[in-house]
């Protein structure tokens, strides 16, 4: 199994730290989607990180579907997502949100790495802006009113917060003052600590193999 895409994408982030939680091995191949374009096309036509490819051959896109599929070849051995149903459902809002923190983000990096800046469209990016700031705040208040699993218990909803936040303070912290949301930046600061965020680190490393198969944990 292969996963395609750059460490610095929050989505294939939390594909990889995932994988490895969850036991599966795999590859990485750290191929961006802008510089390796053409390299990236001959694997997925539509260009999207992150990409798997599965043993069969198979290409799957989107890490909440990428995820699903993982969480069915780990099972019943292991999970990353709650099986009560009300946690389940907490759970999911925490990643709803998280993930809007990762699309928001993408979208102001985009808009300012991809777009000449004669053509930034203001009131478009105050829009974007608005709902990032709305994302972190809803997630401030729910990990403020119940705290989310830590350490080797994180599951998916710690996972994706975590990754998501790093991201905004990777590329935005003038935009997001980690001081404005104190336990986000405490919880990602102990998940950065754990062994399968420290194994694939934002940015554009590839992940060694050992850690990739689930030995560096
Ligand atoms: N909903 C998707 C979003 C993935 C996404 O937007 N990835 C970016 C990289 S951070 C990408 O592929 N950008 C290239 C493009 O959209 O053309 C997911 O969860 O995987």
């Amino acid at each position: 199994m292969q996963l395609i895409g750059m460490l610095d994408s929050p989505y294939v982030r939390r594909v990889a730290v995932s994988l490895q939680l969850l036991g599966i091995a795999f590859e990485h191949r750290s191929l961006s989607v802008f510089r390796t374009f053409e390299q990236f096309r001959q694997i997925n036509p539509v260009v999207k990180a992150p990409t798997l490819i599965c043993d069969d051959g198979t290409v799957l896109m989107d890490s909440t579907l990428i995820l699903d599929y993982a969480e069915a070849l780990a099972a019943p051995r292991k999970s990353l997502m709650p099986p009560d149903l009300n946690e389940r459902c907490h759970a999911l809002r925490i990643i709803g949100l998280a993930l809007a923190v990762c699309e928001k983000s993408v979208q102001i990096v985009y808009e300012h790495s991809l777009r000449p800046a004669e053509k930034l469209h203001e009131p478009w990016l105050l829009r974007v802006q608005g709902q990032l700031r709305a994302a972190c705040g809803a997630l401030e208040e729910e990990l403020r009113r119940q705290p989310l699993a830590s350490g080797e218990a994180i599951t998916q909803a710690g996972i994706t917060t975590a990754v998501a936040w790093h991201f905004t303070q990777m590329t935005m912290p003038e935009r997001i003052h980690a001081t404005d949301y104190p336990a986000l930046q405490s919880f990602s600061e102990q998940a950065e600590q754990l062994p399968a965020f420290r194994a694939a680190p934002y940015g554009d490393s590839t992940m060694d193999g050992s850690a990739a198969n689930g030995k560096g944990r």
